[in-house]
């Protein structure tokens, strides 16, 4: 098995290698480190990055890199978004239809670092946070406003409201969640199943990057300040823990693809920082899941073993089979207005 999953590795290292290349010894001083030391010491790595503006700097950035191969905006709460980059962009007028424009969504809510400052005008803008790209993903707008700053879970039975066609869903969580709120199933928001695992990734970024920080102000502070029904409010674990076994969860689910190699790319070049749980498939099970007493080798690393879950699903790639942006076969002779892929590649019938 273990045979298998060195096996594995390899074949995903040799399928990306010309898409991740860290600057040389970039993770080398985490070499040694298990569990929460291992988180510290890739904080130490990562932190601090180079400081974007909200307007321009986020625009200017996911309009060069979230981008599909149709060049359309590749947006993630909508199913069937079309937007044009720069074009298409949230000008600030009330909008209550899908499809219209899209925004900048802090997928780690802004307003969880509970901070009331007032420098500049940023009132609950906290940096560096607040322009942090890793976080920061284009949304459509009507669709983001359906989140609003609540958590991430899976809606049960009863779904609240959802965008066109169910791409995302807001509703009270299920019970396996084990998320309450006010003694009943806490309020969630879900996630398409194909960005569940980007997202997570983010969330353990973000819960890296940030063991401590100077504000706008320049005092001192750390995640003790955050506040969301997801997080301890403290560096480690840092996540509650319905929410951690769910992000380990989706990040197995949702392997690392090659939108998310391209965007740590090109934001490393941008903030000069990179996300390790994208570098590293498996990354976050050294830090809180079934390797944390195994040491993180830099010349060596493997990637944890399967722990039996299976992908939600997987992109066929060998055959003309066509399927829809969740991952459903459809009829290839009969295909409506919308994003399809085939071969592994994203294809728009208007
Ligand atoms: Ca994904």
């Amino acid at each position: 098995m273990k045979r298998l999953s060195a096996i594995l590795f390899t074949i995903h290292c040799s399928l990306f290698t010309s898409l991740a290349q860290p600057a040389a010894n970039y993770y080398q001083a985490a070499d040694g480190k298990k569990g929460a030391e291992l988180k510290t010491a890739l904080f130490q790595i990562v932190s601090p990055h180079e400081v974007q503006t909200y307007t321009p700097g986020v625009w200017d950035a996911i309009n060069s890199y979230d981008i599909r191969e149709d060049g359309k905006i590749w947006e993630i709460y909508s199913g069937i978004s079309n937007f044009t980059p720069k074009t298409d962009q949230d000008k600030g007028e009330e909008i209550d239809e899908e499809g219209v424009v899209y925004n900048r969504e802090h997928v780690f809510p802004k307003s969880w670092f509970n901070e009331t400052t007032n420098v500049d005008n940023y009132s609950t803008n906290v940096y560096p946070m607040y322009t942090d790209l890793h976080h920061l993903f284009p949304t459509d707008r009507f669709a983001n406003s359906l989140r609003s700053n609540y958590p991430y879970g899976e809606v049960g039975d009863k779904v609240t409201k959802q965008s066109e066609g169910g791409f995302s869903k807001f509703g009270r969580c299920t019970d396996e969640l084990g998320y309450k709120n006010g003694g009943l199933n806490g309020r969630v928001f879900e996630p398409n199943d194909e960005y569940k695992g980007d997202l997570a990734r983010v969330y353990f970024y973000m819960a890296t990057a940030y063991e401590s920080y100077k504000n706008e102000k320049g005092q001192e502070r750390s995640p003790k300040n955050w506040k969301s029904d997801m997080l301890t409010s403290d560096v480690y674990p840092f996540f509650i823990d319905w929410a951690l076994k769910m992000l380990l969860r989706w990040a197995q689910q949702d392997p690392i693809s090659e939108k998310e190699i391209k965007r740590n790319e090109a934001i490393y070049q941008i903030q000069k920082n990179r996300n390790p749980f994208v570098d590293y498939p498996g990354l976050e099970q050294y830090i809180w899941g079934s390797s944390m007493d195994v040491a993180f080798s830099y010349n060596n690393y493997t990637e944890p073993q399967a722990t039996g879950i299976s992908h939600l699903h997987r992109m066929v790639t060998h055959d003309d089979a066509v399927y829809n942006i969740s991952g459903q076969r459809v009829d290839a002779t009969s295909l409506k207005k919308g994003v399809y892929i085939r071969g592994g590649k994203k294809f728009v019938v208007k």
